[in-house]
């Protein structure tokens, strides 16, 4: 059993029963040319937190808590995407075009790649999602409950998009959901700070947040 000094309250998990969600960290939203970049964003805030979202990985699989990835991808034949979505913000690029990493946003694209310092490992399974919530029209459900998982530990981006949708989704499913701070960003600052406080409000009435720093304490006392 660990316990985290987060906020609001102390957050307590079993490594065994808790797997860490990276939610997105693919190149389209992080590297120039992507879909982020396309959308007019500041792609710099979001790579500066890629080397705290490495040492959240390396320190969750040194420790028993199972790690998944999730990217947000199309078809290729753009089945599985709603006009709405592609229209939406009359973008320069829209999802499926041709950008400077292969089509935007389309599942085996260069650009849909989770960028190469946080690549999953063979065993470690990512998630395919055509929706900002990684439990819409994906396995992620059947997944945590064939694997007996309890709790969730979140990072990735962006945090008030795809991060807080997931997390708001496993909180109505039940999983107590800590959201790292420091390995989750937005390109809108006062989005991520606002987002943070919605979750731990009202005595976390969506979940928990912490430094990495805090999950590495608890990490460190013996069990
Ligand atoms: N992963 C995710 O958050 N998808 C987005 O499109 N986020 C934006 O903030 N645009």
């Amino acid at each position: 059993m660990g316990t985290v000094n987060a906020e609001p309250y102390p957050y307590t998990f079993e490594p065994a029963k808790t797997a860490l969600i990276v939610i997105d960290m693919q190149r389209d939203f992080i590297e120039p040319g992507g879909f982020g970049d396309t959308l007019g964003n500041n792609i710099g805030l979001l790579a500066a937190i890629v080397p705290t979202t490495r040492k959240l990985i390396e320190a969750c699989r040194r420790h028993g808590v199972r790690v998944m990835h999730t990217r947000e991808a199309h078809r290729s034949d753009l089945t599985d995407c709603p006009p709405a979505k592609r229209t939406r913000g009359n973008p320069s690029l829209r999802i499926g075009d041709a950008g400077a990493m292969g089509r935007i946003l389309i599942d085996g694209e260069p650009g849909n790649d989770i960028v190469a310092e946080l690549a999953p490992l063979p065993d470690e399974p990512v998630i395919v999602k055509p929706g900002k919530g990684a439990f819409y029209a994906t396995a992620l459900g059947d997944i945590l409950r064939l694997q007996g998982i309890t709790h969730l530990l979140f990072a990735g981006v962006t945090t008030e998009v795809c991060v807080q949708t997931t997390m708001r989704e496993a909180n109505d499913r039940g999983y107590e959901c800590l959201l790292i701070e420091d390995a989750t960003e937005s390109y809108f600052p006062e989005f991520k700070r606002a987002a943070m406080e919605m979750i731990r409000a009202q005595g976390a009435i969506v979940g928990w947040t912490a430094p990495l720093a805090a999950l590495e304490k608890a990490f460190a006392v013996p069990a």
